[in-house]
């Protein structure tokens, strides 16, 4: 067993597993109160591999997560007041009360979100990493993600580019044995997902995600890696969540045995354990560190409780939307109604002619569908007309145009009878 760092170090470890935790068992607490809305998914039980990782991290580096991430945020420095008050859906959260529980945000924390699909974050470490890389940059981005996101096409494209380009980047696979109610056994067909990406020239290394010093050190040796070696590694931390995949889970798909065998490893109860026992910390410091949690989170649900639900004319801010009948509208802050916006106005005029002109037609039933391409004229009263593949043809000359050439005779005739009907 690796040692313990300086006193100091470990109650920080202490003090911010322990916050974590306190502001999970809230937010459950909250969102059974209908205080947060939308999902909720607690990570109550991976304290130890959340600040195990960021501890090591540096300011300049990124953490992209998943949709279970109001811990990552808060370890990596995050006000545990902006978090509740995002999960509240509140002007003061994280994202303006526009995300919630899922979509966690912080630019200057450079906590990278925060996001629903799984596996999306993945492809969006790559990024970050390759930004770095190109700017010439020291940052390391830390990808963490769940076991069940390792079997997503998204995990194999980006180990390709990172080991291709070589990114600073390092995958931590959070394997909590379940994918919601799946197994890893029965959704993985290579279970040992340390060895999942060796053959895109990915090393990978198992570590016990339950001890927060031994996270701090495989993550440490992985950041080394990255930042000095240009060498993507992944490693697969073990982990479990006490509490069920989200916060409407049965449950059925384990047993209680089995969550209390992981409850003897509680990362937070064995830390303190092991710290006291070896008299770098006492027991006053161990209930300090509780305490601090507590006022914390005490703190964090009055302030998002005080904060105030965003205005309605704001309604429509950040949003883009594809409305009926055709067209794409950006909805920007001058008025909540949608209208067209600079994305729009930047997109080259025809492919917005096509764009309009499918949606406009779509489902229509009489008559020949037009031509995109040609849509302006045929509408104008032009000569142009269009058969019924769409292809322009000139009905006035009755010529039959490069498209009709390349069809079989009885074809092109065929056309051509159509287009008569459809001249008179
Ligand atoms: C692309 C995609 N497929 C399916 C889902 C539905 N879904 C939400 S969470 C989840 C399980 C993911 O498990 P894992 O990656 O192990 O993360 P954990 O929840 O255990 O942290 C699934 C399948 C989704 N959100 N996105
Ligand atoms: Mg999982």
């Amino acid at each position: 067993m690796a040692d313990l760092p300086d006193a100091s170090t470990c109650y920080e470890l202490l003090a911010r597993m322990a916050l974590i935790r306190r502001f999970e068992e809230e937010a459950g607490r909250q969102y059974q109160r209908a205080k947060a809305g939308g999902f909720l998914h607690l990570a109550i039980g991976e304290e130890a591999t959340i600040v195990g990782t960021t501890s090591v991290m540096r300011e300049e580096d990124f953490l992209i997560g998943t949709y279970r991430t109001h811990g990552h945020a808060i370890a990596r420095g995050t006000e545990p007041k902006r978090v509740m008050a995002e999960l509240f859906g509140r002007v003061d959260g994280t994202s303006g009360g526009r995300g919630g529980s899922m979509h966690i945000f912080d630019a200057e924390k450079r906590f990278m979100g925060g996001y629903g699909i799984v596996g999306g974050n993945l492809p969006i470490a790559a990024g970050l990493a390759l930004a770095s890389q190109y700017k010439g940059e020291d940052a390391v981005t830390v990808c963490m993600f769940g076991d069940g996101a390792s079997n997503t096409g998204n995990f194999g494209e980006t180990m390709n580019l990172a080991a291709l380009w070589t990114l600073p980047v390092l995958f931590l696979v959070e394997n909590n044995l379940y994918g919601m109610g799946t197994s890893i056994e029965r959704h993985s067909a290579q279970t040992d997902l340390s060895k999942k990406a060796e053959g895109y020239g990915i090393p990978g290394r198992r570590i016990d995600g339950m001890d927060v010093i031994a996270v701090r050190e495989g993550v440490a040796e992985g950041l080394r890696l990255a930042r000095e070696e240009e060498r993507p590694t992944l490693l697969e931390a073990f982990t479990y969540r006490y509490r069920g995949h989200s916060a409407a889970d049965p449950e059925v798909y384990r047993e209680r045995e089995e969550v209390d065998e992981w409850r003897q490893k509680d990362p937070i109860e064995t830390f303190a354990k092991r710290c006291v026992e070896a008299g770098v910390l006492g027991e006053r410091e161990v209930k300090q560190a509780r305490e601090a949690a507590d006022e914390a989170v005490e703190a964090a649900v009055e302030f998002a409780d005080d904060s105030p639900e965003p205005a309605l004319d704001t309604m429509y801010e950040n949003l883009y939307a594809v409305t009926d009948p055709g067209g794409w509208y950006a909805v920007d802050e001058r008025s909540p109604e949608p209208h067209r916006g600079e994305q729009e106005e930047q997109m080259p005029a025809a492919a917005r002619e096509l764009a309009e002109a499918g949606a406009a037609y779509a489902g229509r039933e009489e008559g020949p569908r037009p031509n995109p391409a040609i849509q302006g004229d045929a509408q104008e009263g032009s000569a142009h007309r269009v058969g019924d593949h769409g292809e322009p043809v000139n009905a006035e000359e009755g010529e039959r145009d490069e498209a009709d050439a390349a069809k079989p005779d009885d074809e092109a005739e065929a056309d051509e009878v159509a287009e008569a009907e459809d001249a008179t």
